[in-house]
C-alpha cells in the first residue's frame, strides 16, 4: 500500500512549506518513496475519525498497511528506517543522526516555536513588546550554540541526513525574520538544504495544494 499522509487543506502558511506535513514529503522525497495526501480541514481534524490517528486533531498523520503514525519526528523516523537515503548504516552513526533529530524538535524547536505562539496569542497584551526582545535572546543564543557547532561543515555530522532534515525544517520557520542573518553558516545550512531536489518536489507539491485552494493553479 501506498502510505497516506494528511496535510491542511488551507495551510496558514500560504504555501510557504512550514506546515509539518513538508518535513514528512521531503523525507519520502529523500529516499524514493511515492506517497499520496489526504487534505483536511480545520473542521476535520477536529473530528473523532482524525483524533483517532491524530489524539491532538492535528496533521500531519501516515497511515499504511494498518500502521497509523502521528508526530512529524517520528513519521521522518519510520520513512528513514524503512528505505536507504537518511540515515547511515554504521550503528553509533545511525544512533548520532537520530539524535540531531531529537535536538531539532526538542532543543532548537521550542524557542522558536515560543516566538510564533507568542505572536499569534499575546500580540494585543500590554507585555508582548516587553517579552517579544527575551524570546529573541533565547533564539538568537541556541542558534549561537548551533552555528559554532556547525561551523563550515556542509551537514550537522558527515553526510545528509535526517537530522539535517529536521533541523533545515525547524530553521525555515524563522525565514519570516532577520534572526538567521547573524549567523552566514546557519543560513547557507538551510539554502543547502532547499536546494535539494527532493526538498524542491516537496516544496513543490504543497504549493500546489495552495495554488489550487487559492483558485490559482
Ligand atoms: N508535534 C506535532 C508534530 O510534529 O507532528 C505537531 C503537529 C502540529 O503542530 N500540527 C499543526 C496543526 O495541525 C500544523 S504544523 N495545527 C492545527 C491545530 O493544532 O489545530 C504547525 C504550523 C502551522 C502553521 C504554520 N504556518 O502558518 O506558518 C507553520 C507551522
Amino acid at each position: 500500500m501506498t502510505p497516506i499522509i494528511t496535510a491542511f487543506e488551507a495551510s496558514p502558511d500560504e504555501g510557504q512549506g512550514l506546515a509539518r506535513d513538508m518535513p514528512v514529503r521531503w523525507a519520502f522525497e529523500e529516499v524514493g518513496q511515492a506517497y499520496d495526501v489526504r487534505l483536511v480541514s480545520f473542521a476535520a481534524m477536529k473530528e473523532a475519525a482524525h483524533r483517532a490517528r491524530q489524539p491532538f486533531g492535528q496533521i500531519p498523520t501516515y497511515e499504511e498497511d494498518g500502521l497509523v503514525l502521528f508526530e512529524s519526528g517520528a513519521i521522518v523516523l519510520h520513512i528513514a528506517n524503512r528505505r536507504p537515503g537518511l540515515l547511515p548504516e554504521n550503528a553509533d552513526a545511525r544512533a548520532r543522526a537520530i539524535a540531531w533529530m531529537f535536538s531539532a524538535l526538542s532543543s532548537v524547536e521550542p524557542v522558536v516555536v515560543e516566538r510564533e505562539i507568542a505572536f499569534f496569542t499575546e500580540r494585543d497584551k500590554p507585555w508582548y513588546a516587553e517579552r517579544v526582545p527575551m524570546i529573541e535572546a533565547r533564539i538568537r543564543a541556541r542558534l549561537g550554540e548551533l552555528s559554532r557547532y556547525l561551523g563550515d561543515a556542509e551537514w550537522l555530522d558527515g553526510a545528509f541526513g535526517a537530522g539535517d532534515l529536521m533541523m533545515v525544517t525547524v530553521l525555515r520557520r524563522l525565514s519570516d525574520t532577520d534572526l538567521l542573518e547573524a549567523f552566514s553558516n546557519l543560513a547557507a545550512y538551510v539554502a543547502r538544504g532547499e536546494a535539494r531536489p527532493a526538498f524542491r518536489r516537496a516544496f513543490e507539491a504543497q504549493h500546489r495544494v495552495f495554488l489550487a485552494a487559492s483558485g490559482k493553479a
